[in-house]
Formats: C-alpha cells, structure tokens, sequence
C-alpha cells in the first residue's frame, strides 16, 4: 500500500518520521534502542564493541531523503568507480560530519561510555592497497560535502588489504577478515542484483532489418548483490552512497541439488564458492598488475553489475538513450573499470539495438578517465587470449573499436605503419594483449593526471601519440586533494581546534584558504609555542603507540623523521634507511663533543610491501635489522590518522618522474610537517605554495633522469664514496647476515641502479632542526598555504554535474536512506 493513499496513514508516519531530535535524550534512545532489537543485548552484557555498534547503528536509522531530493530534482548523476576504497573507520568521522561530537560523547559518557573508547573498536575498512584507494574515500567525502549527486561504485572484497605482521624482521601476511564481526555501516540490498556472465559464445544472426547482431549467451552467471554505504558531507545534509557489489551464487543454482542427490556434497557447493571466490579478495599490488584471471573477472563483475544499475536508474526517467550522457558522467578511477567502455557498447549495440555510431558517441560522451601512474610494470594489459575466452563478446568488440580508430589515425597520417602499430589498442609482440590505458584514452572524452608534472609526463610519454592525434585539451592536470575534514580536523583534533580558535570559527573546514589568516600570527611567540606543544602532545601519542606496538620506547623531544608508504622501489625507502646507517657510522667516528651538537633523531618507517615483491620484502627486513630506527607494523588509516599529526619532517623521495603526485606529503604539511622531498609529483606544487625555503628539496630533476641512468648504466660515474662506505659496513656484517641483503644491493651495483639512489645520496641526509623558532614560523606558514590541496578544490576542478546549492539545508540528526 502506498502509504500517501491514506490520509490517517500517511499522518502517522510523518509523526514518527519527525522524530529525529539531536539532542543527547534521543541519541540515548537510539542509542538503547539499538542495544535491546537490533543486537538483542541488555545493559548487563554491553562492552565497548556492543557500545560501537549501537553508537553506529543510531546514526545510520533512516537516510533515504538525499535521493529522493536527487531524484526529485531529476538531475544528472556522477559516478566514480574505482575497485578500492581505502575509507579506514567510520564512527568518529560521521560523527564529526554530522556535527554531532558534543551531543554523542555526552550521551555516550553519561551511559557509561567514553566516546574515544568506542570509536576505538571499529576495524578499519581497508578496502585498497594505497594512495588510488585513498583519494577515492578523499573524494567521496569532497562529493557529500559539496551536495554532488555522486555515487561512489565498488567491490565488497570479504578480505581487505592484508594486515602485515613483523616476525624476525620480515613481513609475514595475515588475511584481514574485516567483516568477522559484522559491519554496521553497510545496508544489504537483497532487493538489488544482477546477474553477470562469464565464459560461453557468441552467436551471429540478423535482425527484423537484415542487420547482423551479436548475442552473447552460455558459460557460467553469477549475482551481485548491492551493498550501500553512506557517506555524510560535512556541514550539510546530503548523505550520498558507495554501492558495493558482493558476488553471490544466482538464486537459481545455489546447490547443485543433482550432485547432492548422488551423494557428492562437496560437489554440491562447488558452484557457490566458485562465485563468492570473485569478491573475495583485494589484489594486494600497487604500482605493479597482477595478471591473473580471476583479476580481469573481479574488473568485469564490477563494471557489468553497476552499468545495469545505473542504466535500470536512467530508464525510470523513459529518456531516449541520446538523453544519456545528460544524465550520466562516469570517472574511472585508473584503467581497472575500463571493461565499462565495451561493456556499455554491448549494452547499447546488442540489447539496445542502437546503432555503432550513435552509441559510440554516447559512450565517449559519458566517460572520463584518471591515470595515476607513468610506471611500465603498472600498465594493465591482458593477454587476448584471456579476454576472448572470458568476455568472447568483448573481445570483438574492442577489436572494432580499435579498427575503427585507426583507420581514423590512419587518415590523418597516410602510410604511417610505424604509427599504427604504436597506437594500436592491441600489442602485437610477443604476444597480443590489450593495452588497457589506451582503451581508457579512445573511449573517454577527457584523460587527467594527478599532478602538474605528472599530467605533462603523461602527454609527452605514454600518449603523446595521443595528443598528436586529438589534440593536447583532451589531456589535463587535476592536482589530487586530500579531505581537511578526515586529515586535520579528526586526525588532530588539537590543531583544529587551535586553529578554529585563532581563525574565528571552523570556515576553513570547506574553505581551506582561509588557513592563509595564520600567517600574520607566524612570528607571535605564544602563537608558535601553542603550535609547537601542539605538535609535542601528538608526538607523546605517537610514542604511546610505538611503545604498545613495537615495545620500543622513544624520546618526544628528539627529531620525527616519518617515512610511510607502501614500499616501492621507485619509492626509495632504501636510499632513506641507507641515509640512515651513513649518519650512524658518522656518529660512530664523532667526538662526543660533536655528538652533543647532532640533533637527537627517531626515525621512523611504516608501510607494506605487495607479497610477491621480493626486493621491497628485503628493503624491510634490512630496515629492521638497522637499530635505532622504527618499524611501525601494519601501516593502515587508523594509525596514519597517529603517526602523521606527530611528525617533524617526512619523506618525499622518490626518483624525479615516477611518483605520480603522492598525497601523504600534502597530509604532512597540512599537519605542520616539514617535508625532505625530491622535485616530483605533488611536491612540486606544494613548494610553489609554501616557498621553497621551507622544504627540504634535493636529487636529480625528471629532465636530468635520462641522462643519469645512461651515465650509472655505462659506467660514466662511479658511486658516491659516503654510500660506498654504508655498502662495506653491510658487506662486513655489521648490520646481520649480509646474504640476507646481497640481491638487494646488488640493485645498486650489477642491476645499475635504476632509481638513482647514488646520484641522490649525497644531498638526501641532513636537515636542520636547531633554530626551533624559524622551524616553528616554517611550519606554521606551509600548513597555512595548503589551501590548494584540499581535494574540495580538486573535485570542483574535475567538473562533474553539479547541482543546486539549496540542498544545504541544516542536517537532521539522522542519516536519511536511500531507497533508489
Ligand atoms: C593498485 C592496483 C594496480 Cl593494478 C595499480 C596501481 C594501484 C595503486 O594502488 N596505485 C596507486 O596507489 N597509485 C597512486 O595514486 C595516488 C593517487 O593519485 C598518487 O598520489 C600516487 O602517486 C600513485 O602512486
């Protein structure tokens, strides 16, 4: 029954609707609400993690009113797919979102809870392996806050990023079954799934007109059921939706009652497993493609499920298909959802019955594509071979897609075979794959970059064909941002507080410029003494956190030197702990008068190394074997919401050219880090923002990288003597066995040290730390010229459809849901 048919009814139910005071008496309610039906508990047996529950719980109780308001206002939706999701935990930023802080922990403490305790025991929602994963939760939290009509679409993988354990200096993997306790921020939408195939033929025939058509038909299906995760903007009421898909068994062969009948159970549930092993678990590399089949199936259980879905939601308004790129605009975060652009030409061309023109204009109206990476070893490429007996159909149509552009190339350019094979989608040697990047290109209207050097790279290296052929405003530059809400404000809740308190209010919570009022307080004395025991009382918490986790006791008032990322090579963490053991021999021949002159320094390392990346599980075994320094385990979003806040100086250090733009470094800053950085990604931009006198640059520029590796490779300059004396104290055993290390350096040496750590060593070691009062004007003017970063300012520069600014109505206590 439709519940405005009736007048009683309908009267009813706004009363009970309305009930969604934000006082601490109805949170409370909620709160024991939640407690009694939804976990069955009294409050004789409630611990911290039933408290956690609850306080989720009360908050995400109706949230609908986003999208009915969307689709009231009938406009055009953005959609940003990306397989990873790095969100890290929930609680404590919905509460902040929502402005409901004061009102949660009063309610909580008056029961009998602390508020921080609670938030303490969510489990992060690691969801992707690094910096692609988190600029997708970043920018899920600029849509809701800026009231786009963003949806944000991704796999429910039942296991997230490995969690990384230390044991004898090595890092060993342990599976990260997040969901074991379940997960009160996820809706389960039974009521909507899909169905996906895989595998099977395609057959020829001809249509009511002659026309040949194409059906693809047999193999194997599978469902995906739809997850729904709400996403609260800050200040406003808009709540938009990450929709995950989970891969299920199709309703119809949940068992094979056949096998079961014969008495073969194992049999019997093979199907099932077979389906639910899609979602199962997050292909752990960055920076590196994993190849497998079970990869490319996971890319296409993705795009194929929320392609039906947002063409079910564009078929309720009856438009015609030309109508579509009016309502829809669709960003790839990266190529892994690049099987969309054939997947939605089989939509329109197959089951549509479009024509191939009309649908492909519709198709590079709608997409949008994101690189995040120049590096070879990233490029996606499949084997044809895979994709013809996965995606038969797709793979046909994607060799018409590519036939149909190149003879366009070849118009343009008569007679330029060399040309043809070079743009070619298909890599013809030493077998065919797919270049999925260039697919990404042909089939989306606009490419972006990362960074400033990072977007010109990309058009003078791996598409400059490209550029030649439609011209250089295809391709630009969206600088990557970083939410101010998640990495100031509840990260380090001192600072934002000093900084609401000097700047008159919270305006630079949405209006990151704003930051630029503390310079004129730079050189007040108490202003910098605040700032600095700001940072003291954050670099005490880190300390707690070192020593509960690696039982190792550290001294506040030495120098944090942070270095946190994944390891990578190109990253150059072994340049950094190289650095590391050539400042301690130095220590080592000093006088202890000298000594007393150093600078007192912790450094401190964190992050996880892909498990099949040999080198990158060598550069951490050695960083532990050097004493004196810190390995944090487990590098995640929860203890990076710690270890940032706290740091004095970090690494930025990559070879010139092949860090995209990073964003840890803006977070850093912004948290009034100084940074030690090379000239590129984001770290560029950064130093024309804050001068760069306040950074610490060093190391070859991507212009010279060419001609340094040619002269390292032949030989033309031999090897910094400081790093040649840190090699013999690692070839004499001073640091362990050195056959642990032996293929690592030889990286350096027969390997011919591809990423420069000798041409950079010489200028990478010190940095100053000894006038505390230029240190603390240095670090108050960078977090005050961060404004550029905030990834606010990167989604509006994305140019996505926008809508009205009067859905900023003031946000009721609780999340409405939506039904769609
Ligand atoms: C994950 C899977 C594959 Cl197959 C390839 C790459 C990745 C991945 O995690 N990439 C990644 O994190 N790239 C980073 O993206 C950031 C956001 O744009 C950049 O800041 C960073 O420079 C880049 O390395």
């Amino acid at each position: 029954k439709s519940w405005s048919d009736d007048a009683a009814v309908n009267a009813l139910w706004t009363k009970l609707c309305a009930n969604k005071g934000s006082d601490v008496s109805t949170v409370q309610q909620s709160f024991v609400q939640h407690v009694q039906s939804t976990l069955a508990r009294t409050y004789f047996n409630i611990d911290n993690f039933a408290g956690y529950q609850a306080a989720a719980h009360s908050l995400i109780t109706h949230w609908d009113e986003t999208q009915q308001h969307h689709t009231k206002l009938d406009v055009k939706r953005v959609y940003y797919l990306s397989l990873e999701f790095l969100m890290g935990r929930s609680l404590g930023n919905a509460v902040l979102n929502m402005g409901l802080q004061g009102t949660f922990s009063e309610a909580l403490k008056q029961l009998g809870f602390s508020l921080e305790d609670v938030i303490d025991e969510e489990r992060d929602a690691a969801l992707g392996n690094g910096g692609l994963g988190r600029l997708a939760a970043c920018f899920m939290d600029s849509l809701a806050t800026l009231d786009y009509p963003a949806w944000g679409y991704g796999l429910r993988y039942t296991y997230g990023i490995f969690q990384q354990k230390i044991l004898n200096g090595y890092q060993v993997e342990v599976p990260d079954y997040w969901l074991s306790f379940g997960n009160p921020w996820e809706v389960e939408r039974l009521d909507v799934s899909y169905s996906v195939r895989f595998y099977g033929q395609v057959a020829k025939g001809k249509d009511a007109s002659g026309k040949s058509s194409y059906s693809w038909h047999g193999g194997e299906e599978v469902e995906a059921v739809a997850y729904d995760v709400p996403i609260p903007g800050f200040g406003t009421k808009s709540t938009i939706n990450i929709r995950l898909w989970s891969s299920k068994p199709l309703r119809s062969c949940y068992f094979d009652l056949h096998s079961f009948n014969e008495g073969n159970y194992q049999k019997s549930v093979e199907l099932q497993q077979r389906a639910e092993q899609i979602t199962s678990v997050l292909y752990p590399n960055d920076n590196t493609m994993a190849g497998k089949e079970l990869r490319l199936k996971q890319q296409y259980f993705f795009v194929s499920a929320t392609l039906q879905d947002i063409i079910r939601r564009f078929k309720k308004s009856k438009r015609a298909w030309s109508e579509f790129p009016n309502q829809v605009a669709i960003q790839l975060n990266d190529t892994h959802p690049t099987l969309g652009i054939p997947e939605l030409m089989r939509i329109l061309v197959d089951l549509e019955g479009l024509e191939w023109d009309e649908s492909w204009d519709i198709v590079t109206k709608v997409y949008s594509f994101t690189n995040h990476t120049v590096l070879p070893e990233a490029m996606e490429k499949w084997p044809v071979s895979m994709i013809s007996n996965l995606l038969p159909r797709h793979m046909q149509i994607i060799y018409d897609i590519n036939l149909f552009f190149l003879q366009k190339v070849e118009a343009l350019f008569p007679g330029d075979r060399a040309r043809l094979a070079r743009m070619s989608i298909i890599e013809e040697s030493p077998y065919q794959q797919v270049r999925m990047a260039f697919l990404a290109v042909i089939g989306s209207h606009t490419v972006n970059g990362v960074a400033a050097i990072h977007s010109n790279l990309i058009k003078s290296t791996i598409f400059s064909d490209f550029v030649e052929f439609y011209g250089a405003s295809k391709f630009q530059n969206k600088t990557n941002g970083i939410t101010p809400r998640r990495w100031l404000h509840q990260a380090n809740p001192k600072l934002s507080a000093l900084i609401s308190e000097k700047l008159g209010g919270q305006g630079w919570l949405t209006q990151l410029d704003k930051l630029e009022g503390l310079i004129k307080f730079a050189d007040d004395e108490n202003f910098q003494k605040a700032w600095m025991d700001v940072k003291k009382q954050n670099k005490i918490r880190l300390a707690e956190l070192i020593r509960d986790t690696c039982k190792v006791i550290i001294n506040p008032e030495a120098m944090y030197d942070v270095q946190v990322k994944r390891i990578h090579e190109y990253k150059r963490q072994f340049m950094n702990i190289l650095s590391v053991v050539h400042r301690y021999l130095d220590l080592k021949r000093m006088s202890p008068a000298e000594i007393k002159e150093t600078v007192p320094r912790v450094v401190i390392f964190g992050g996880k190394a892909a498990p099949g990346y040999y080198i990158a599980k060598m550069v951490i075994k050695l960083i532990n074997s050097v004493a004196e320094v810190v390995f944090i385990p487990d590098y995640n979003i929860s203890n990076a919401e710690v270890i940032i806040p706290a740091s004095d100086i970090s690494e930025h250090i990559s070879t010139a050219g092949t860090e995209a733009s990073g964003t840890s470094n803006m977070k850093f800053v912004l948290n009034g880090g100084l940074i030690i950085g090379t000239m590129d990604g984001a770290n560029i931009e950064i130093a024309e923002e804050i001068g760069q006198d306040k950074m610490f640059i060093f190391g070859c520029l991507a212009e010279q990288v060419d001609d340094a590796r040619h002269n390292q490779k032949y030989r033309k300059t031999s090897m910094n003597p400081d790093l040649e004396g840190v090699l013999d104290a690692l070839k004499a055993g001073r640091f362990g066995d050195f056959e642990n290390f032996a293929p690592l350096v030889d990286t350096l040496t027969i390997g011919g040290d591809y990423y420069l750590i000798s041409h950079d060593f010489a200028s990478c070691t010190y940095a100053a730390y000894r006038d505390k009062k230029q240190w603390a004007r240095n670090s108050i003017i960078s977090a005050a010229k961060m404004g550029k970063f905030s990834s606010d300012r990167s989604i509006r520069e994305l140019d996505l459809p926008s809508h009205d600014p009067d859905a900023r109505q003031s946000r009721p206590a609780v999340w409405p849901l939506p039904v769609d």
